[in-house]
């Protein structure tokens, strides 16, 4: 999964693919890379007080990219919105799934949207409201509060008439986590393995990388690498990055260790 943000914002690609052609461009790029889905994301979740968008801002984004997209490729999209006004305009405009970071929580239009709608949805742990989102809370034991939390949010939604194998489930390597949490969240994949959903994880450029090995956020492709290595051999079924070439290598090689190849 290639992450396309069209924001201004965004923590290591905001403001690179901000006009529509540009973004455009780039989604194609990813999918010509081997990127099976492009994210299509017009909101920024950055740690630091990243500001909200209003709808009509975040579907003039998000909305004219999908339709291109569409036009142009059969490639998966995803579009990362918390909104369901934003989900629905996108999934019209041909977008094939919705990743929602905050697991259904924020908008309570959601969970019914895509009960009706059917199609694929990401649950992403977080905590907090959207503000809250990168705040640090405490955890005991991080892998054993995230696959908890993970399941009620999972059965929240099986309760609010989303199909079980509609969700695919992702820990939030960053949100409401320090470095340590992410890094222990990563190392314990396979404890989601329980929930027998698939798994994405999103660690691409991560401060969690960045503080680890003192990099700024332009170099934290090797700790990525192994970041995403880490995702695959623990079970990671969907890794979301934005150097597609070069993680795909690395994922194809983990593939073949695993003897899936
Ligand atoms: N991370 C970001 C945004 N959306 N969605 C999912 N499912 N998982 C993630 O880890 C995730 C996400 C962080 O921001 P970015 O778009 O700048 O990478």
């Amino acid at each position: 999964m290639g992450v396309l943000n069209v924001t201004p914002d965004s923590f290591s690609d905001g403001g690179q693919h901000l006009d529509a052609q540009t973004a455009v461009a780039h989604g194609l790029a990813m999918y010509a890379a081997g990127a099976d889905v492009v994210d299509v994301g017009g909101e920024s979740t950055r740690p630091g007080g990243a500001a909200r968008v209003d709808v009509e801002t975040e579907l003039g984004r998000v909305v004219p990219v999908v339709r291109e997209l569409r036009r142009r490729s059969s490639g998966w999209i995803s579009v990362d919105t918390t909104k369901a006004a934003v989900a629905r305009a996108a999934l019209e405009a041909g977008a094939d799934m919705i990743n929602d970071v905050s697991a259904l929580r924020f908008d309570p239009q959601m969970a019914p949207l895509l009960a009706r709608q059917g199609v694929p949805v990401v649950l992403m742990h977080s905590r907090g409201a959207f503000d809250e989102m990168h705040a640090q809370p405490h955890y005991a034991d991080v892998a054993g509060e995230v696959a908890a939390e993970l399941a009620a949010a999972l059965a929240h939604a099986e309760r609010e008439g989303i199909a079980r194998d509609q969700t695919l489930l992702d820990p939030g390597l960053g949100f409401a986590k320090e470095p340590a949490h992410s890094l222990a969240a990563l190392d314990r994949l396979d404890e989601l393995a329980a929930l027998d959903r698939p798994l994405l994880i999103g660690p691409s450029r991560k401060s969690f990388i960045g503080q680890t090995l003192s990099r700024p956020v332009g170099e934290r492709v090797m700790g990525t690498a192994a970041a995403v290595a880490a995702a695959v051999m623990g079970g990671a079924h969907v890794v979301r990055v934005h150097d597609v070439e070069a993680m795909l290598d690395v994922v194809r090689l983990c593939d073949a260790l695993r003897g899936q190849a």
